[in-house]
């Protein structure tokens, strides 16, 4: 049977603004307060989802959330009428309002970790929705996610669904930004890759000084045994700690992988040579030959990594078996990192062409290519099972083209947010999305 990756893209929301939210981001700290664009945003996103469907690639999307949250403002204090909740927030704690606010939900590689039926114990693709602990405005996330993720992946034969690990930092987790999955084909058994950054109970791990590691080995080891994943097919490696205090706040800011190829920076991990060693050996057993790429710090620093975002990629398999690089355009702005492409592209390795997309909306909170798709491995007996509705079309886009030009702002700035008309914009957008997209009653204002 044929089997797929398809990328569901996150749809950018109408409250997109640069909030300054995310210490350890450095994107996000350095445009904070800057106006935002959140129509170009938006459209930037369906640029890319248009283009990676038009090449022949599988590519889905995945609805924004209710914004400004007011059911999260309710929840710390404030009252009244809708209106007066966000006058009182925007009055007392301007920066709770901002987090209520935030469009986060775009960056859906943090959405959730994905196993494929390949690997999973009963044969289900298995979602576990990430609790995102580590910052409040992505902690409030995860309700509403787990409802989009049942509305689009319903089928219960097909698709199973896990709540978000308890919401302390000893479990904090991320998503698949920090997983990948290894394999010879999608629809073999493969090796997951989980990636943490700290221990939350065994002091052997080194933790990093500066920034927060936003992922515990524990929360990884709860989604592989939700997931029944076997022994045999799970590899943990640690990030480097001092590459987290440099900005890398996931492992997809310096790693990427697809296929039976990593993507990697030279100062990613630690105890590297172990790691390669036990996934070359762990998907030899499941008849795969991994094979690693290593950009050296000679070439790209970690502050280039950064900047750049040329982790951040989409590597995509093509059908000629060759490679495709999805990268931001701040890599073409990189001297150091464009020369690195240039020549690895040239080189006659796997990877044979790079794409350059224009993602300046997100980027500049720190969202690239990769942040902005969750990877979802599926038989064709599976993506028959998809909600159609939310699978990426000619027509599709044209009809959600149409419904940002119509429903989104092109400016916002801090002071916008306490507008109570943005919060009917926003739910009158969402409302008329759900119809578009076919998922029902999904968000709080359409539940409660
Ligand atoms: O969690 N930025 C996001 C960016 C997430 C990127 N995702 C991956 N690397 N997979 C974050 O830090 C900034 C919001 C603000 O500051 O307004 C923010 O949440």
């Amino acid at each position: 049977m044929k089997s797929y990756e398809v990328n569901f893209d996150g749809l950018v929301g109408p409250t997109h603004n640069y909030g300054g939210l995310s210490y350890g981001n450095v994107a996000s700290q350095s445009n904070s307060q800057q106006g935002s664009n959140p129509k170009e945003a938006a459209l930037q996103g369906l640029a890319k989802m248009k283009a990676l469907m038009e090449m022949g690639f599988q590519q889905g999307v995945l609805a924004p959330q209710e914004r400004p949250d007011v059911a999260a403002l309710r929840n710390l204090g404030f009252a009244g009428t809708d209106a007066q909740v966000i006058q009182q927030a925007a009055q007392q704690a301007m920066p709770l309002l901002v987090a209520s606010c935030s469009a986060s939900s775009m960056w859906v590689a943090n959405a959730a970790t994905v196993s494929p039926s390949a690997d999973t114990a009963d044969g289900r693709v298995h979602f576990t929705a990430a609790n995102l602990n580590c910052k409040y405005h992505r902690s409030i996330e995860h309700p509403t996610t787990s409802r989009v993720l049942g509305a689009m992946f319903a089928d219960q034969k097909h698709f199973a669904h896990h709540a978000a690990l308890p919401a302390v930092a000893q479990f904090g987790d991320e998503g698949a930004a920090n997983h990948t999955r290894f394999c010879r084909d999608y629809g073999e058994a493969g090796v997951e890759f989980f990636v943490f950054g700290r221990s939350a109970f065994d002091t052997r791990y080194p933790a990093p000084q500066k920034y927060p590691a936003r992922q515990t080995l524990e929360a990884s080891q709860a989604v592989a045994r939700l997931h029944g994943l076997s022994d045999e097919g799970v590899v943990y490696a640690q990030q480097n700690p001092s590459v987290i205090d440099q900005g890398v706040f996931h492992n997809d800011v310096i790693a990427v992988g697809n296929g039976e190829v990593l993507f990697y920076h030279e100062d990613a991990f630690l105890e590297t040579e172990r790691m390669l060693a036990e996934l070359q050996a762990k998907l030899g057993k499941r008849g795969g030959r991994f094979q690693s790429i290593c950009v050296p710090r000679a070439q790209v620093t970690v502050d280039d990594a950064v900047r750049s975002y040329l982790f951040n990629s989409q590597l995509l398999s093509r059908a000629d078996g060759s490679m495709l690089l999805i990268v931001p355009e701040e890599c073409r702005g990189n001297e150091r990192v464009w020369q690195y492409l240039q020549s690895l592209t040239s080189s006659g390795g796997l990877i044979r062409e790079v794409k350059v997309f224009d993602l300046k909306q997100s980027m500049q909170n720190g969202g690239g290519p990769a942040c902005l798709r969750l990877r979802v491995a599926l038989n064709e007996t599976e993506l028959a099972a998809v909600n159609p509705g939310v699978i990426m079309t000619a027509p599709l886009y044209d009809t959600l083209a149409q419904w940002v030009g119509k429903h989104y702002r092109d400016r916002l700035r801090e002071s916008d947010l306490a507008d109570p008309q943005l919060l009917l914009e926003c739910r009158t957008a969402l409302d008329e999305l759900t119809q578009i997209l076919k998922l029902g009653a999904v968000y709080p204002f359409q539940i409660n």
